[in-house]
């Protein structure tokens, strides 16, 4: 199997991918409102890690294409948890991809511990031989519930998927102190924001001005 050759698609959709995602960051910069993206990242999985999940999952290498998800993937980084549901929406309203299924591990946090929102999209990339439509994974998630994922992801790599007891208790832990963290910044957010709209009003009340009337 030529796996530079089956790959370019999946390289060509998560370059795209990224470019076309971090491009919503720069216009909300650009019109000075809060990013509901932090960073994205992507990667084409390693050829090993197919063939392991292949493995794995029973899944015929000819079958890769519509059987393994996540080939391609993207990962979007955000603040606040209430940005995830924006870059849902984002997602779901573009026109040059379709949403094929949707897997939200934050009101159901996987067994590990593990929470992000996983959306399968159905993207068209165009080459040689014409249109072809490729699946990618978008994993999307607060920058908390991303450091929980990366030390787990390579605590399971060191381990080889057989974390000891001791240790997977306090990942089991350390994911409510992520789930706390992100709860306790949702909420000074919230603090913030209703701060800056009454610290407006007062503005315009000192101004003897109606604000409706602006
Ligand atoms: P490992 O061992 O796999 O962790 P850029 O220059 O920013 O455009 P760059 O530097 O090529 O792009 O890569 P990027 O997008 O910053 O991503 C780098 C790392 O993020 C990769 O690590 C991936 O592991 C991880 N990553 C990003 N997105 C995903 C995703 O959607 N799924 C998964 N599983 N991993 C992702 P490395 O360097 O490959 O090392
Ligand atoms: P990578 O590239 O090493 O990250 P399954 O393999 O059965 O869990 P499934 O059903 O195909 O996966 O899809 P799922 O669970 O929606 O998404 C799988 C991907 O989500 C994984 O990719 C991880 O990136 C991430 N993920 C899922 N569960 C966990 C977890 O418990 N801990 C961490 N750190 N990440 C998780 P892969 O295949 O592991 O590849």
């Amino acid at each position: 199997m030529d796996w530079e050759l089956f790959l370019t698609p999946y390289k060509q959709a998560v370059d795209e991918l990224k470019i076309k995602l971090r491009g919503y960051r720069e216009q909300y910069e650009k019109t000075a409102q809060h990013s509901p993206i932090e960073f994205v990242t992507g990667r084409v999985k390693p050829v090993p890690s197919i063939l392991d999940k292949a493995r794995r999952k029973n899944i015929p290498l000819s079958e890769l294409d519509t059987k393994m998800q996540d080939l391609a993937g993207i990962r979007v980084m955000c603040q606040f948890v209430d940005d995830i549901k924006t870059v849902i929406d984002l997602i779901r309203n573009r026109t040059d991809l379709e949403v094929v299924e949707e897997r939200d591990y934050i009101t159901q946090k996987k067994e590990s511990g593990y929470r992000s929102y996983h959306m399968v999209v159905r993207y068209p990339v165009q080459t040689i031989v014409g249109e072809r439509k490729i699946l990618v994974e978008i994993q999307i998630r607060t920058l908390a519930m991303n450091f929980w994922a990366t030390i787990e992801h390579s605590l399971n790599y060191k381990y080889e998927g057989r974390i000891p007891k001791a240790i997977k208790d306090r990942l089991q832990r350390a994911s409510e102190a992520a789930f706390l963290l992100d709860e306790e910044m949702s909420k000074i957010r919230e603090e913030i924001q209703e701060a800056q709209k009454h610290f407006t009003y007062k503005k315009v009340e000192d101004l003897d001005i109606d604000p409706f009337q602006r």
